[in-house]
């Protein structure tokens, strides 16, 4: 019997691959937009968590300044192909806001200021996965990158880390955001590539 080499197979990634397949790298931090940058005062913004049955759960921004924050450092991947890596951010945890959600529905429908919607399952919101972010790299995050504050959800493509973000619906059925009913995938996943529907 000879040598078996293993090699790399399976799900596993080897931990030198920072790139999902398809992406090229850049150090910019482009700007992508459906339409104009909404001008949000931080004394009128607010974000509300609405249950499948209804109940509200909101926090304007001094409750959000007031929760427990974290400073995650992430890889950005956008569906157009670049990525940019080890990004910095300040924010609070969604598993922190959604300590005291009781809900049993297993979709997310994302909204933001300017009437952008994302869909996601609400298991990828959970676990240490996204944040509320109002920083990035130390200063106050840009009204370009969706100032006051965004969604950030670095393990799908970054069409799911809706700036502006203004609430999250929890739905029992999945219904499709702005993108997803434009053609693009459901769920986003850049390492198996699932850019469009049907990937
Ligand atoms: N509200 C809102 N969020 C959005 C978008 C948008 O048009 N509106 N574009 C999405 C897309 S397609 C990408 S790639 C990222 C871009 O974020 P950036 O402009 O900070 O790079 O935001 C996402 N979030
Ligand atoms: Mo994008």
């Amino acid at each position: 019997m000879g040598i078996i080499s293993r090699g790399f197979h399976g799900r596993v990634r080897p931990t030198d691959v920072k790139l999902p397949p398809g992406q090229y790298l850049t150090d910019d931090f482009p700007v992508l937009s459906a339409g104009p940058t909404p001008s949000i005062a931080r004394e009128d913004w607010e974000f509300t968590i609405t249950t499948e049955s209804g109940t509200r759960h909101s926090w304007t921004w001094r409750d959000l300044l007031s929760q427990p924050s974290e400073r995650p450092t992430v890889d950005l991947h956008c569906v157009t192909k670049w990525s940019k890596l080890s990004t910095g951010w300040q924010g609070v945890s969604l598993d922190t806001l959604f300590a005291g959600v009781k809900t049993a529905a297993d979709f997310a429908l994302v909204r933001s200021y300017g009437d952008y919607t994302t869909n996601l399952p609400l298991e990828d919101l959970l676990n240490g996965n996204a944040w509320i972010a109002y920083q990035y790299e130390g200063e106050d995050l840009a009204p370009v990158h969706g100032g006051p504050a965004r969604l950030l959800v670095p393990h799908l493509y970054l069409w799911k880390s809706a700036k502006w973000v203004n609430g999250i619906q929890l739905l029992t059925e999945d219904e499709p955001g702005f993108w997803e009913s434009a053609g693009y995938h459901d769920y986003g996943d850049p390492w198996r590539e699932q850019r469009y529907q049907g990937d």
